[in-house]
């Protein structure tokens, strides 16, 4: 989509925000280095999680201790290695690595170019339910379920539906034509990628023409809508709070 100068397609409102890539600006983050960091989505926003977009270099490194928060790392491009606590582990495009609280890292090895989305949320713990052990996995191993039914719109949940996990990343594919079956209202939030196609995002009561790229933060009971169209697929990875009582 070509814009014209002074324009956007960028819409940050109280309840959601539509973010596009002319529009991102870099800035640093701790233990990062030899990359370019994109915040996408943060508490400044609104929002009760992090969602970051960082671009390595080949000497890029990503190094820190996940404290008393957690992190979903899906690789969207390239390929590096990841330490986590002693275990060192290969992940290449379409992995994912959940790295649980208390846990020291290490993102380094990485092609030039690769790109690590990174969901980092404050883990709640749950009395008497043991915190989750890191995972690494990769989206192929993951089966696609139809969504309600519908064979066109396919779900891929990669972290286990279990009371331990109080965040779900899922993928979403849907084919030309298909749409979320209704417009959802709910309490979880999301935060969003656009991964492949396009497709019209229905945002509160706003539709918005999206496509691969764009970054959508939902905040909780924002209503939401999506239609794919266009000649091929569209996906989308998306984050949400999960698994714990309101107050
Ligand atoms: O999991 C979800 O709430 C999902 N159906 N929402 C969405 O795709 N906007
Ligand atoms: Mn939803």
């Amino acid at each position: 989509m070509n814009e014209l100068f002074g324009s956007t397609r960028d819409v940050v409102k109280e309840r959601y925000a539509l973010r596009t890539p002319s529009g991102f600006v870099p800035s640093y983050l701790p233990g990062w280095s030899n990359c370019v960091v994109i915040i996408q989505i943060s508490q400044a926003m609104g929002a009760n999680f992090c969602q970051f977009l960082i671009t390595l270099e080949a000497n890029g490194e990503g190094r820190g201790k996940s404290a008393d928060t957690e992190y979903l790392v899906y690789v969207m491009e390239g390929k590096c290695a990841v330490k986590l606590g002693a275990k060192k582990h290969a992940v290449t495009a379409g992995s994912f690595v959940f790295i649980p609280p208390k846990t020291d890292f290490l993102f380094n090895g990485a092609a030039k170019g690769t790109q690590l989305l990174i969901f980092q949320k404050r883990f709640e713990p749950l009395a008497g339910v043991k915190v989750p052990p890191p995972i690494v996995g990769h989206e192929k191993d993951i089966a696609a379920n139809p969504f309600l039914g519908n064979d066109d719109a396919r779900l891929q949940v990669l972290l286990p539906n279990e009371p331990a996990f109080d965040m779900a990343v899922n993928i979403f594919t849907y084919q030309s034509g298909a749409t979320l079956p209704f417009v959802e209202t709910h309490i979880m939030e999301h935060g969003l990628v656009m991964t492949k196609g396009q497709g019209v995002y229905r945002l509160d009561a706003d539709y918005h023409p999206v496509q691969a790229g764009d970054v959508i933060w939902m905040a909780p009971y924002c209503p939401q809508w999506f239609v794919a169209m266009g000649k091929t697929p569209a996906a989308y990875i998306y984050y949400k709070d999960v698994n714990r009582a309101p107050l």
